[in-house]
């Protein structure tokens, strides 16, 4: 019987399209750039399902930097960096077609080493978890507020690519991760 079900939810999460993105704002999607860095498969792949798990990605090239941003570039995106003030409130959505329970968070993140400016700007110890009738409202719709002067941001997050807004998420059960990248500068 459990068996029965374990295999049910597998076959589920299989043939539903999509695990789960940021919808707003715009995050990074798949271009030129990626194909060169990461290949037409790895790029088909994602275009193919959106919300993808990063372990899913398919046959990714060697010069791909999957667990920054699931190998997109900002060459490819450079028409949706948001310009965000120090202190600001930052809205953001969500799309969880199939929830997977685990830890999430949204962070700055440099791109430089693919390290957390500081602190997560929000944690989540437990994320999208299917054993509750309804996620709660805010797991596909939060707020970050960036920091204030004096946090590194003004100086780190300076031209297109230097930085991103980073929802992480991962999901304990099911061994996969979640990332969506918004490109982002500081306003001067
Ligand atoms: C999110 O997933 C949807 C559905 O696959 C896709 O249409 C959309 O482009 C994705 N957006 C991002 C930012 O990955
Ligand atoms: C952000 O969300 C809050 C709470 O839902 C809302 O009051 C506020 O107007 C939103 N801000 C923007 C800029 O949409
Ligand atoms: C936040 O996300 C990062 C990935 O960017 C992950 O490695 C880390 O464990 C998470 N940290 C916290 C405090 O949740
Ligand atoms: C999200 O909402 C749930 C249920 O209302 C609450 O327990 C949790 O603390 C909230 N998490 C965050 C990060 O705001
Ligand atoms: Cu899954």
């Amino acid at each position: 019987m459990a068996k029965v079900v374990v295999f049910s939810a597998l076959a589920l999460a299989a043939a539903v399209s999509g695990h789960g993105n940021i919808t707003s704002p715009p995050a990074r999607l798949p271009g030129p750039a990626m194909v060169e860095a990461c290949g037409q498969a790895a790029v088909d792949s994602v275009l193919a399902d959106g919300g993808l798990p990063i372990e899913s990605v398919v046959d990714p090239a060697s010069s791909c930097n999957l667990f920054f941003c699931r190998g997109a570039l900002v060459q490819d995106n450079l028409d949706l960096v948001q310009t965000f003030a120090l202190g600001e409130t930052v809205n953001l959505t969500a799309d969880i077609p199939i929830p997977h329970e685990g830890p999430a968070n949204v962070s700055i993140v440099l791109a430089a080493t693919n390290e957390i400016l500081g602190e997560p700007l929000l944690v989540f110890d437990s994320y999208a978890d299917e054993r509750l009738a309804e996620l709660p409202a805010n797991n596909t719709a939060f707020s970050i507020t960036i920091p204030d002067a004096g946090n590194g941001v003004e100086e780190e997050c300076v031209e297109p690519g230097d930085c991103v807004l980073q929802w992480f998420w991962f999901g304990t059960g099911a061994q996969q991760t979640y990332e969506s990248c918004i490109d982002f500068v500081i306003a001067t």
